[in-house]
């Protein structure tokens, strides 16, 4: 930040043999770690890295050979930046996981202080119960398990259930904040039919009165995004005529119809599509995100680096690196980020090239 004034004569072995006695005490000079301390801008650890679905989708299933979904208690691989070794975060304060639940499984309830979402890759009908109410899942549907609530997942189908876990583990830990309980029984008692919150809360109403309308938690009372809503929304825009925003396409943000902000206390989510041929204006941003592929092929290209996008891969941008994407065929993306957690702490910024 400032030109540093340089040290004279003996002046630094002096310091150093003042460090060695005060480090047995806890305590160092700041004026040689500030530099690193207070950065002038973003240097995530993060690196930029994609999953493909394929290659861990097969370690998935052999893991699915040799432990029960109920044994593991939640039978998920864990999408560990390489950045980030033995962090189990996908970027500082985020988790992402690969979850497989087998035809017939259930992994049992529990709660936590965690929140998470759950954005479906594969299989159609099994369902996550969130305080007794079943989100029958389909490909591409956003669920939310916000924090403090029971869930269970359960496959009743024939066929194997794979959906893209999302939680701030990390944010949590950051913060010393981590309570966990499990339910006593494999799944938390039914409460209502499935699809009872998204009536309710899911098109834009609310309950005026009556029967359970308070059953869910008034901050949080949406938690299934089925793609059959969110899917048709982007196509319409892409069909009013109107042009795609340079920096993001066609986008889209989850909301919580609470208060018209991000679905979660700590994450945010969207889902943007561009045009076939469309190329983004360059843009960083402070939130690290997660990006899944839902249709199409491109390419991210971040700070130079060229990356190929395909269906159902899994990429990682991290905090304050410049991206542009370009739609090789109509692409849409899915993803989520600290966003949320970073305006409450007036820290989120970004810059549109
Ligand atoms: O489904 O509750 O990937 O508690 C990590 C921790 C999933 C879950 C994860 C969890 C869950």
């Amino acid at each position: 930040m400032h030109a540093a004034e340089p040290l004279k004569n003996d002046q630094q072995s002096q310091l150093n043999a003042l460090y060695e006695q005060m480090e047995p005490e806890g305590l160092y000079p700041l004026w040689e770690k500030l530099a690193a301390l207070v950065l002038p801008k973003p240097d995530s650890p993060a690196k930029v890295h994609k999953w493909s679905y394929d290659n861990a989708r097969d370690y998935l299933m052999r893991a699915g050979d040799l432990i029960s979904a109920k044994q593991a208690e939640r039978r998920v691989l864990i999408l560990e930046n390489p950045g980030l070794p033995g962090h189990s975060g996908i970027t500082p304060s985020l988790y992402a996981g690969l979850q497989l639940i087998l035809p017939g499984e259930v992994a049992p309830s529990h709660r936590h202080t965690q929140c998470a979402l759950r954005f479906v890759i594969e299989g159609d009908g099994a369902y996550t119960a969130v305080d007794g109410e079943k989100a029958i899942m389909k490909p591409f549907d956003l669920v939310l398990t916000p924090g403090g609530q029971w869930h269970d997942h359960s496959n009743p189908t024939d066929t194997p259930m794979i959906w893209l876990d999302g939680l701030d583990i990390p944010t949590v830990r950051h913060f010393d904040a981590s309570f966990a309980e499990g339910y006593p029984e494999d799944q938390f008692p039914e409460q209502v039919p499935p699809g009872d919150s998204l009536n309710r809360y899911g098109r834009n109403m609310r309950p005026l009165k009556g029967h359970s309308a308070d059953r869910r938690p008034a901050h949080q009372p949406l938690f299934h995004y089925p793609y059959a809503d969110w899917r048709p929304a982007l196509d319409g825009l892409a069909a009013s005529g109107e042009a795609p925003d340079p920096h993001m396409g066609h986008a889209l943000e989850f909301l919580n119809p609470v208060n018209g902000g991000p679905i979660m206390a700590t994450i945010s989510a969207h889902v943007r599509l561009l045009p076939e041929g469309f190329e983004t204006k360059p843009r960083r941003s402070t939130d690290g995100t997660i990006f899944v592929v839902v249709e199409g092929t491109g390419e991210a290209v971040i700070e130079g680096e060229t990356i190929a996008l395909n269906p159902r891969e899994i990429l990682v941008v991290p905090s304050w690196k410049q991206v542009v994407f370009k739609a090789e065929s109509q692409l849409v993306l899915f993803g989520y980020s600290d966003k949320a957690c970073q305006e409450k702490l007036n820290l989120y910024r970004e810059e549109n090239a």
